[in-house]
């Protein structure tokens, strides 16, 4: 694969994973978190990147982590065989990292786009406690004696101290390094060996993959043995397992208390305690190589299995966009039961009696039959007068519904009313609300109603087609079936029909009871406009139904899908984290593939068996084989 592919991708990743730190750090109780994500992008930039574009291995590197004034300018004088790092009675004194690059032949120096994130390069020197987003390169002098140097491969970083997640700029000056070392000294001093945010610092490392040595510093010597045990069970111990099931190996050596002699000579009066850190740093690390293959592939590991853990945050805020569409659709259920109530059970469809009324009037007969049919009419006529006289009486109070468009209009306010007042109720609790609640009478609130009114004219030629459509439907599918209409029509003036002649039959000679004949006429025409306006009442109901079913279509359901993605459009952050969301997993899959393919080709065929240096007598702490994790 091409250079500058890896380089785009690792690019993405590391924008992406930047981005996430930063909507981070904008809620101060995720800090914690906004620094794993920072070791995440740091690891893609000075790990990954340069792995996959084929940096040489060599130099790798060690970093001197810890909490404030732990010794770790002290600790890199040891490593380093001279005093090259200002180690200073003031707590938290080195204020950026330096790196000290061995004796011997020059090698180069990592030129990869994105190393060291925001950190500058110094070009001249400065001391340690100069508080800039710089980190310096410093050459320790050539020793007296002209011993080899053991670390000849490593460049050795004194780092600003561990002592609040919430100190953005020293924790991020270190993470860059922490992220870059191949093998990290931990140091933590007797007094303030278990200190909360240097451990959780320590438990990161470990997890990222780390090859870690821990350092105790300024130790009592009768104290030593039980401190390291102390160590190893409640801050070691509780480390958790490593994704291939195996507990970490790391090992603990003790510093005592020194004198000045020996602090300020780490090749001399200090040997002893220099040789055995020197020999826990080179049985962990076999050649350069396996080394750098080992914490690239641990990195790419640790994006990998921490990368669902690294995304929370985002699904944490997705949750309240989730909860943001729930208000949206309870609101459109709201708007929909509010319009059957106020609008929909009492409105009538008065357009729709026309239809009723020429479904009548298709049962009358035509033709000849109309004779007939007016015969009948006039005996129905005292039938006619006294019904309308009786409904002329009954004045039945107007049922007062309100207007279509008012109900609607008002189930709109009441539907943006709630979600802008639920919004402004969650505003303190989460930035989605936040800005939900701040763009409301700006932004969603007009832009809403504008694209209501819009829907609202489609809507309304939608309902008038419709009611016509119903009500034609009706006539037509009686006029369409010919057999059903004569059968309807002839059944009716049949039973009219058996309905005089019965009277006449039954009460020969005629007298009074011929009354009976406008009575039973009357009768069946009843009994007919019954049936038809049962049928009407029945195309009524499926009107309203029909209408329904337009307002959630035509009206609510457009709007509702329009509300709840509003803010996750116009380029805020809700639509960058789901972009995010959906890529960083596919990107960290494709890394680790590119990882993994990288490392089988450059995996050494038979690694070398790591130096040792041979053990001063007299030196505190028990041989390395028991300085190991339980
Ligand atoms: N007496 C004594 N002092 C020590 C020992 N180790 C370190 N110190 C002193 O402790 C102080 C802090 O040590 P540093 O090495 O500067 O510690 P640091 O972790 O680099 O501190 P910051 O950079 O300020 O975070 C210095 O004054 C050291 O001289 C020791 O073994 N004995
Ligand atoms: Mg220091």
């Amino acid at each position: 694969m091409e250079p500058t592919e890896h380089r785009s991708a690792v690019g993405q990743l590391a924008d992406d994973l930047r981005w996430l730190e930063d909507h981070c750090r904008r809620q101060p109780e995720l800090s914690a978190h906004a620094g794993t994500l920072r070791l995440a992008s740091a690891l893609t930039r000075n790990v990954i990147g340069p792995f996959l574009e084929g940096q040489p291995a060599r130099p790798l590197h060690i970093a001197v982590v810890g909490g404030a004034g732990a010794g770790k300018s002290t600790v890199v004088n040891f490593l380093s065989g001279t005093v090259v790092a200002e180690a200073n009675p003031q707590a938290g004194y080195t204020r950026h990292p330096t790196a000290f690059l061995p004796t011997g032949p020059a090698f180069q120096w990592p030129t990869y786009i994105g190393f060291m994130g925001s950190l500058n390069r110094l070009s001249g020197e400065k001391p340690a406690n100069a508080d800039e987003d710089v980190y310096q390169v410093k050459r320790i002098p050539v020793s007296k004696s002209g011993d080899a140097d053991p670390l000849s491969d490593f460049v050795i970083w004194d780092c600003p101290d561990m002592t609040t997640w919430a100190s953005l700029v020293y924790v991020n000056r270190l993470l860059e390094v922490a992220a870059l070392a191949d093998v990290i000294v931990y140091v933590a001093s007797d007094e303030r060996y278990n200190d909360e945010v240097p451990t959780q610092f320590l438990h990161m490392l470990v997890k990222a993959g780390k090859a870690v040595v821990v350092v105790l510093t300024k130790v009592r010597e009768p104290d030593a043995a039980a401190l390291t045990d102390h160590f190893k069970r409640e801050i070691l111990g509780r480390l958790p397992k490593l994704p291939d099931g195996t507990t970490p190996a790391v090992p603990v050596i003790a510093f005592p208390q020194m004198p000045q002699s020996e602090r300020t000579d780490p090749s001399g009066a200090g040997a002893k305690h220099r040789v055995l850190l020197l020999n826990q740093i080179l049985m962990a690390v076999d050649s350069d190589a396996s080394m750098r293959i080992r914490t690239v592939s641990n990195a790419a590991k640790f994006l990998s299995t921490a990368g669902a853990g690294l995304l929370d945050v985002a699904r944490k805020d997705l949750a309240e966009f989730d909860a943001w569409k729930s208000a949206v659709v309870s609101g459109k259920a709201e708007f929909e039961e509010r319009y059957r109530n106020e609008f929909l059970s009492g409105e009538q469809f008065h357009r729709f009696d026309r239809y009723r009324d020429q479904l009548m009037d298709l049962l009358e007969l035509p033709g000849a039959g109309r004779m007939l049919g007016g015969f009948i009419w006039l005996l129905r006529s005292p039938y006619r007068w006294t019904r309308d006289y009786v409904a002329g009486l009954i004045v039945r109070p107007d049922v007062f519904n309100l207007s279509e468009q008012t109900v609607l209009t008002a189930s709109l306010t009441g539907w943006l009313d709630k979600l802008q007042a639920e919004a402004l109720r969650r505003s303190s609790t989460h930035a989605v609300w936040k800005q939900i609640a701040i763009r409301f009478d700006t932004e969603l609130g007009p832009q809403a109603r504008e694209r209501f009114n819009q829907e609202l004219r489609n809507f309304e030629m939608k309902e008038t087609d419709e009611l016509e459509q119903a009500g034609k439907k009706l006539v037509e599918g009686l006029e369409g079936r010919p057999a059903l209409l004569y059968s309807l029509r002839s059944g009716k003036l049949i039973v009219d029909l058996v309905a005089v002649g019965s009277v006449v039959a039954l009460t020969w000679p005629p007298g009074w009871y011929l009354l009976l004949i406008p009575v039973l006429v009357s009768a069946t025409h009843q009994a007919t406009e019954l049936a038809v306006r049962a049928v009407a009442e029945g195309a009524r109901a499926r009107v309203r139904h029909q209408r329904e079913t337009l307002v959630s279509g035509v009206l609510t359901t457009p709007l509702s899908t329009w509300l709840a993605e509003w803010p996750a459009t116009g380029g805020s952050s809700i639509e960058k984290l789901q972009q995010v969301l959906h890529r960083v997993p596919e990107t960290i899959r494709q890394m680790e593939q590119r990882v993994k393919a990288k490392a089988a080709e450059l995996v050494p065929v038979k690694p070398p068996t790591p130096s040792v240096l041979p053990l001063p007598p007299g030196v505190l702490t028990e041989a390395p084989k028991d300085s190991t994790t339980p």
